[in-house]
């Protein structure tokens, strides 16, 4: 079969380390002949993502906070010179990890915003900073999770940035619709990244979804970027301002 993305350049922001979900995905990426530039967020992770990337075979390996508006703004002036981009994928969240387990009710206005600044309104940035490269359209992902719209316990303040993130979605593909712009999220069931380890009971979390799921087990983050693949190909080309879930089916459970 044919490669899915050859020819198409795409820019992975929240590559941690091997086991992030954003890995998986330039790996798919780069399978289907995508031409890579990745992010990371910090010295701690540097050495790390620059490895990664040269394995990628990645062109370029920016640093970027996306809380900095000048981090967004310094990549977009590099890449202009570059030619164009066809897809972006946002895959950060961040909270406070007091308020992943004490009571929502007491989260603080601070962590409030934080986890709302990071997880969702840096959708928004990215969006506004890369949409002028892409001028031959393209497309935006990002990952969302099921407690954006069900109570899942300690998920807490990152289910109200992530409603908000879904929200963006649809706002965004309403925006750059009409410059062939097509934004959409990826539902991904629990997965065990550095983003879900300490996480009170994500054993109990992983178990809980494998037993009740109708594929009656956990995703793997292969299936995950599977699906990115798809919404940014042009297999995706109908599909825009919407969230795909990728869960092994547990969200449309009821009991
Ligand atoms: P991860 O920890 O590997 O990725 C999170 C990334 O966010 C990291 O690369 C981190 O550096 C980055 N980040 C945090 N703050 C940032 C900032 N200010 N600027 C730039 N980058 C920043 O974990 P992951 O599980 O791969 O998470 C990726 C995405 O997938 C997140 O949006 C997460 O909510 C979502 N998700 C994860 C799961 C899961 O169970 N792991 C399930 C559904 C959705
Ligand atoms: C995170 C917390 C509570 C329950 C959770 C999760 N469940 C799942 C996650 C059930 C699947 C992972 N997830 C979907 C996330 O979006 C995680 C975001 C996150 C994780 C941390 C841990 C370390 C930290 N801050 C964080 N901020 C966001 O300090």
């Amino acid at each position: 079969m044919a490669k899915l993305l050859e020819g198409k350049t795409a820019l992975i922001l929240g590559v941690a380390n091997k086991w992030s979900l954003a890995y998986a995905i330039a790996q798919a990426f780069r399978r289907e002949g995508a031409g890579l530039l990745l992010t990371y967020q910090g010295e701690r992770v540097k050495e790390t993502v620059e490895e990664l990337g040269a394995e990628l075979g990645a062109a370029h390996v920016f640093e970027c906070d996306v809380t900095k508006e000048d981090d967004l703004v310094r990549i977009a002036d590099t890449l202009k010179s570059q030619g164009r981009l066809d897809t972006v994928v946002h895959s950060i969240a961040f909270a406070n990890r007091e308020d992943l387990s004490r009571p929502f009710v007491d989260t603080s206005r601070e962590g409030y915003l934080l986890a709302q600044e990071v997880s969702a309104y840096s959708l928004v940035a990215v969006a506004r900073s890369t949409a002028p490269l892409m001028t031959g359209g393209g497309a935006i992902l990002t990952l969302t999770y099921l407690g954006s719209s069900r109570v899942v316990p300690n998920y807490n303040v990152m289910g109200a940035a992530k409603a908000s993130l879904e929200a963006a979605v649809r706002y965004l593909a309403h925006d750059l619709g009409p410059s062939r712009i097509r934004v959409n999220a990826i539902s991904a069931g629990p997965v065990k990244t550095a983003s879900a380890r300490g996480i009170k009971d994500f054993s109990k979390v992983l178990e809980a979804v494998a037993g009740h799921a109708p594929l009656r087990r956990n995703v793997e983050p292969a299936e995950v970027a599977d699906a990115a693949v798809f919404l940014a190909s042009d297999l995706g080309r109908g599909v825009t301002g919407d969230v795909l879930f990728v869960d092994a089916g547990f969200h449309i459970m009821g009991l």
